[in-house]
């Protein structure tokens, strides 16, 4: 049991003693001062992207990494390199852009297909047990990095929800806005951002609603103040600063498979085996690295999630 934990992910919390998890925490707090990517550098992790130089930090503390041994992307990394076409198409733009966007009041709406619809306030969904999670997000542009995400899970929502018994999926819909969010201006795009996820994908314990990342609040360029994160598929579906959540009879229409269903299937499971028309999906770069490595089926979840999709044929979608 214990080392099925330690296998997908599970929080630290949950699989270290509480001596070590408690210098986490202290990690945490130092990491949020002298910048995560400083501190990885004076733990001995080589970080070849820009950052300060090492600092006087303490060297005992154990470095945050994903059950595969992968350290986590410093905060400077997964804070200024982002997707959000909301703000910018411009990775690099995402992080000024984004930051004024209110994220209070935040209020997100549950209905569709349930018994207990209801608007949830923010302060409400903070209510449910937050957990780490150190999570790889793939990119279906060939990166990926590894994040130490703090959020709950979703299956623990959507119990609250009761969906009816004809509920197959649930439809996400991202915050619009286009005085804050200029990218919502472009026409190009079926705004507002939309994402969906089959039911039992949505239940599955290692799909969460994240709410922070390095222990920190969620930052605006990260999908402030709540955002999807689906760890075995491509980064797309994780859905950001999500306003609605809606349990539907039908396959909903996302917003990347609107814009080229060809290229952005609905599943969307990392398959370093299905290239996508533009792309070969074998490798990715780990941002802060110079050489690439092998995407694994499932982004590495496949021992947990394989099962949901027994009897698919998982060469013709990815
Ligand atoms: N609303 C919204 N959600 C979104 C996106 C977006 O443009 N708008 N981009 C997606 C893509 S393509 C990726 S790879 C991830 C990136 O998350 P990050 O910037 O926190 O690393 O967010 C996803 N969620
Ligand atoms: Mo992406």
């Amino acid at each position: 049991m214990e080392r099925n934990l330690r296998h997908v992910g599970v929080p630290s919390s949950e699989i270290t003693p509480e001596a070590v998890f408690l210098s986490r925490r202290q990690f945490l707090k130092v990491a949020g001062v002298v910048s995560a990517t400083a501190f990885l550098a004076a733990c001995g992790v080589k970080i070849t992207a820009a950052g300060g130089p090492p600092s006087r930090a303490p060297t005992t503390t154990p470095v945050l990494t994903d059950e595969l041994g992968g350290p986590a992307n410093s905060i400077d990394q997964i804070t200024h390199y982002n997707n959000y076409y909301e703000f910018s198409t411009n990775k690099l733009a995402v992080a000024p852009l984004s930051k004024t966007f209110k994220t209070s009041p935040w209020s997100v709406e549950i209905g569709g297909l349930v018994h207990n619809p209801k608007a949830y306030a923010i302060e409400d969904l903070l209510k449910f047990e937050q957990k780490e999670r150190i999570y790889r997000l793939r990119c279906v542009e060939a990166w990926s990095m590894v994040i130490p995400w703090t959020g709950f899970e979703l299956g623990e929502l959507l119990k609250e929800a009761e969906p009816m018994a004809s509920a197959k999926y649930v439809h996400f819909v991202t915050f619009m806005d286009r005085k804050q969010m200029p990218g919502e201006g472009d026409s190009l795009y079926p705004w507002p951002y939309r994402e969906g996820l089959r039911l039992d994908e949505a239940m599955h314990r290692l799909t969460i609603l994240a709410t922070g990342l390095y222990g920190h609040a969620l930052p605006n360029q990260d999908g402030a103040p709540i955002r999807l994160v689906v760890p075995w598929k491509y980064g797309f579906k994780s859905i950001k600063a999500i306003v609605k959540i809606e349990l539907t009879e039908k396959q909903p229409e996302t917003f990347w498979n609107d814009v080229a269903p060809r290229e952005y299937g609905f599943y969307a499971n990392v398959n370093p085996n299905v290239n996508t028309p533009h792309r070969s999906q074998a490798y990715e770069r780990r941002i802060g690295e110079l050489s690439r490595r092998p995407t694994l089926i499932f982004n590495g979840y496949g021992d947990e999630v394989a099962a949901l999709y027994n009897g698919m044929d998982l060469s013709g979608f990815y």
